[in-house]
């Protein structure tokens, strides 16, 4: 891909204890708000906004937020219309959690076009926390979610495109670049809640990484990895290569350390850190990016590499209803 990299920011983790912004709690009607993983989170949270506005719950209003973005035409890394594996198969995988402890998830998952709310069906309706492949999609089918094929063409040819060189190279910020001419980074959608009675709610949808081997699972559906919330403390959820999230179990890191007093940015920067530490070499190719809001409603993020920016929606207006760019330990310029 010809990266040129430079370390400009290889002095954050030296620094140690170095002020970050932390989006603090700005006082609104209700209190209530949600953030999302990239660009294409606005348009996520636009849709939990509703049902957070409406004095609804945070789990509904991450249902709708990841709904909206698995429907999104527009997103080769989520839902209709993602990449598929290798050997020309989409497979999705999601999770939703809620404040209180409960959890679903579905892993590779074919031809059912929401998976988060299978996976909220597996929380609500089995006395399991995960289904995966074609378990997964028999238990969808019985709940009346219909089999449809999800593969467009635009993804078709992207594969065909790829299986000219057949190498499996994560690409920072980039999944998207992997069809012709589509230079945005769009990625997983993670998805944090707040809602107007303080209870805390995330999902995480993807189709995963394009390209990876038939019957990869990455963080997205794995609670701890991908998403993590505690009603008592906060909430994470993560984007970026799934492998480095499961070995770090890292949204379960994120509210640890916020329940060890760190705000969320700086919980979000330890676990980063970690991430570099763990494998400082594998770190500098690939992307890892964590969101994390805690239960007075602070926002936080950090990346392994420059380019990670979410979305913040708390009914305000000004810098609130913007994107905002977390702050990385690489800064990486893309050629
Ligand atoms: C995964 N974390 O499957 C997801 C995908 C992602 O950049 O975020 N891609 O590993």
């Amino acid at each position: 891909m010809g990266d040129r990299r430079r370390f400009l920011q290889a002095s954050l983790l030296a620094a140690g204890a170095a002020a970050l912004p932390t989006i603090a709690a700005k006082p609104t009607s209700t209190g209530a708000r949600v953030v999302s993983t990239w660009d294409f989170g606005v348009g996520a949270n636009r849709a939990a906004w509703k049902v957070l506005d409406g004095g609804g719950s945070a789990l509904d209003a991450v249902e709708a937020g990841a709904r909206w973005a698995e429907a999104d035409l527009c997103n080769p890394t989520v839902g209709r219309c993602g990449n598929p594996d290798r050997d020309g198969v989409l497979t999705l995988d999601a999770s939703i959690m809620d404040g209180d402890g409960r959890c679903g998830a579905v892993a590779a998952l074919e031809d059912v076009a929401h998976p988060v709310s299978v996976a909220r069906a597996v929380m609500e309706k089995t006395p399991h926390v995960m289904l995966v492949g074609e378990g997964a999609q028999q238990f969808a089918l019985s709940q009346g979610f219909a089999k449809t094929p999800l593969l467009t063409d635009e993804a078709r040819r992207a594969w065909r495109e790829w299986l000219r060189t057949s190498e499996y190279q994560p690409q920072i910020n980039a999944e998207r670049q992997s069809r012709p001419g589509d230079k945005s980074n769009h990625d997983t959608l993670g998805i944090l809640a707040l809602d107007a009675q303080g209870r805390l709610a995330g999902a995480c949808t993807t189709s995963g990484m394009a390209w990876k081997m038939h019957g990869r699972v990455g963080d997205s559906p794995i609670v701890g990895a991908g998403l993590y919330v505690d009603n008592e403390v906060g909430a994470a959820t993560a984007s970026g290569v799934g492998e480095e999230m499961v070995r770090n179990a890292a949204s379960f890191l994120v509210v640890e350390l916020m329940r060890q007093g760190r705000s969320p940015t700086q919980a979000c920067r330890e676990a980063i850190e970690r991430v570099v530490r763990k494998r400082p070499e594998a770190s500098k190719r690939l992307q890892v990016c964590f969101l994390a809001m805690n239960r007075a409603g602070e926002v936080g993020a950090f990346a392994l590499h420059k380019g990670f920016v979410y979305a913040l929606q708390d009914g305000g207006t000004g810098p609130h209803d913007r994107l905002h760019e977390a702050a990385s330990v690489y800064a990486t310029e893309q050629t």
